[in-house]
């Protein structure tokens, strides 16, 4: 990769912050789900959400990914009402309160205009806005968008999935949802592209398109990839989910390597002192402005 392909990048808008992208960032994941071990009721407070999320910007997340919708394999979809729920008292907390921007991880769109409205500023849309809606929710939100691939739905989507070559039909995929941004009114500026890794593919369809990410990083668009912990990490390492740091790390390393511009991770401390170092290499160096140079 030539010095100067690392360097470009562009500056998302994202609401009342500008993010810049001509090196990897760290996008924290918090999770606003019930927790599995009650029988729910049982959500994040506020201020605790609070507390994790400065602490993953303290280690150098610079955007935290709020979730109120399981959607690992097998999940049932949560109702509209029911996300709102969980979600939008941590969103009205979060969004004054952090120096970084929020991002919603939602499919629908009441809840994509909801969160635009409490000052959200990214949606991450794991069903690449195919709800009926959505397009339109997130053209309106005048915010960044991250459009992923999933074949089938979260209940559905490990059931035997199947491609003639995903990297293939992961690019056409995006590509078509590109173009169904543009026509309603979405430039492309505010996309980024997400082969969801995990999400309706085996082992050995995540290893291809993590191997051939730079295919996606070619369309000129902002790629995010998320691979913390999940399944394709455990399948190489034989290790269960708390103990795939290390092989999670290695992974968003790779990522970044081959041009994936945010990486959406639990790990924020150790994911990030390993991509600043990726950084450093594929920047010759150059220290980035604002921060501490390590020298
Ligand atoms: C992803 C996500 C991902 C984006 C989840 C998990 C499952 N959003 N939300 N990309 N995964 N954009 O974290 O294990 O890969 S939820």
């Amino acid at each position: 990769m030539k010095q100067h392909d690392a360097i470009a990048g562009p500056v998302l808008q994202c609401g009342r912050h500008a993010l810049d992208l001509s090196r990897p960032r760290v996008m924290g994941i918090l999770n606003v789900t019930p927790d599995s071990f009650s029988d729910g009721g049982n959500y994040l407070a506020p201020e605790t959400a609070l507390t994790r999320a400065r602490r993953m910007v303290d280690e150098g997340a610079e955007i935290i990914d709020v979730g109120g919708e399981s959607t690992r394999p097998g999940a049932t979809p949560v109702p509209q009402d029911e996300e709102l729920r969980r979600i939008m008292p941590v969103l009205e907390v979060l969004c004054p309160s952090l120096p970084v921007p929020v991002s919603v991880d939602t499919s629908k769109p009441e809840v994509m205009r909801a969160a635009a409205a409490a000052g959200a500023g990214l949606l991450n849309d794991v069903n690449g806005l195919r709800a009926e809606g959505a397009l339109e929710a997130a053209r309106d939100s005048g915010l960044p968008i991250c459009l992923m691939h999933m074949l089938g739905t979260p209940r559905t989507m490990q059931d035997d999935p199947r491609y003639d070559d995903v990297t293939v039909a992961v690019r056409d995929f995006l590509l078509a949802r590109v173009a169904d941004c543009e026509a309603v009114g979405i430039p492309r500026h505010r996309l980024l592209l997400d082969p969801g890794f995990g999400f309706g593919k085996r082992s050995v369809h995540n290893y291809q398109l993590l191997r051939e990410l730079d295919q996606l990083v070619a369309s000129g668009l902002p790629v995010l990839v998320g691979m913390s912990r999940k399944g394709m990490v455990g399948q190489a390492t034989n290790k269960p989910p708390q103990e795939r740091l290390h092989g999670s790390v290695a992974a968003a390393v790779m990522a970044a390597t081959l041009g994936a511009r945010v990486v959406r991770v639990h790990d924020v401390a150790a994911t990030r002192e390993a991509i600043d170092f990726v950084s450093a290499v594929l920047t010759g160096g150059l220290p980035e402005p604002g921060r501490g140079a390590g020298a």
